[in-house]
C-alpha cells in the first residue's frame, strides 16, 4: 500500500497522522505544501482546503487527522483504539477536545489583542482541567498502552511547552499530570521525529511574522 501525506510542516493535526504512521512503523511519503499559496491539484483534492490530507495508493484521498488515523489503525494492526464500543467512543471524545484545544492554543498563538489572548487562553485551560481530570495513572492516556489519544494530544502538549518557554503559563505549571503525561510521549521516537529538527525556529518566526503577544511579552 502506498501512502502519501499531504502536509504543512506546522500543522498540529498533520503531526498527529505522522505519529500514528511511525508508531506503526507503516512507510509513508509527505508532500508538503504552503497554505498560503495552496495548488490547485490541492484544491482539487481536498474538500475542505485543509492539511492532513492521505492519498492512498495514488487514489483515494481522505480527509481530517482523526479519520485518517482511524483508518491506518484499522488496515495496520494492532489497533491503538480500544476493542470495548464504550471505551473507543471515550477515546474519540477526548480526540475531538484534543481538537477543540488546537484551535483555542491556535487562537492563543495569533491574537493580537489582550482581550482575544484572554479568551483563547481561558477557553484552552478550561479544557485541559477537564483533561487533567480524565487522566489516569498513566504514563498513557490509557494506561501502559499508547492510543490514538496519545497521538492526537502530544501535538498540543509539544506546542505548550514551547509556548510556556516564551510565555510562562502558571496554569500550565499547575497541570502536573498533564505536564508528566507531556514528558512521556516527548521521549518517545514516533512523536520527537514527527517534526523537522528546525521545529521550534518554524514556529517561532510564524509566531513573529502574526505579531503574536507571546513573542512581545517574551
Ligand atoms: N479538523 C481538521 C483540521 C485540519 C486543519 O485545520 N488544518 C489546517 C492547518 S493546521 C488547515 O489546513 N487550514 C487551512 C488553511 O489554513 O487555509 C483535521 O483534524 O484534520
Amino acid at each position: 500500500m502506498k501512502l502519501e501525506l499531504i502536509s504543512f510542516p506546522l500543522c498540529p493535526f498533520v503531526q498527529r497522522s505522522v505519529i500514528t504512521l511511525l508508531h506503526k512503523e507503516v512507510p509513508f511519503t509527505l508532500t508538503h505544501i504552503d497554505l498560503a499559496h495552496k495548488p490547485q491539484w490541492f484544491m482539487d483534492i481536498s474538500p475542505l482546503g485543509k492539511v492532513p490530507c492521505l492519498r492512498i495508493d495514488e487514489g483515494t484521498v481522505l480527509f481530517e487527522s482523526q479519520v485518517i488515523n482511524e483508518y491506518v489503525d484499522e488496515v495496520c494492526p494492532p489497533p491503538l483504539h480500544p476493542q470495548d464500543p464504550l471505551e473507543r467512543a471515550r477515546h474519540r471524545a477526548w480526540i475531538t477536545l484534543g481538537s477543540e484545544a488546537l484551535s483555542d492554543q491556535f487562537q492563543m498563538m495569533i491574537a493580537q489583542g489582550e482581550e482575544h489572548f484572554t479568551a483563547a487562553h481561558r477557553q484552552l485551560f478550561d479544557k485541559l482541567g477537564h483533561l487533567e481530570a480524565a487522566y489516569g495513572r498513566g504514563p498513557f492516556f490509557a494506561g501502559e498502552k499508547f492510543s490514538l489519544v496519545d497521538a492526537a494530544l502530544a501535538p498540543l502538549f509539544m506546542r505548550m511547552e514551547i509556548l510556556h518557554s516564551l510565555r510562562p503559563f502558571p496554569r500550565w505549571e499547575a497541570l502536573a499530570s498533564l505536564r508528566r503525561w507531556t514528558a512521556v510521549l516527548m521521549e518517545l521516537p514516533e512523536v520527537a521525529g514527527s517534526v523537522t529538527a528546525n521545529f521550534v525556529e518554524l514556529l517561532q518566526s510564524y509566531l513573529s511574522e502574526k505579531g503574536s503577544l507571546l513573542l512581545r511579552s517574551a
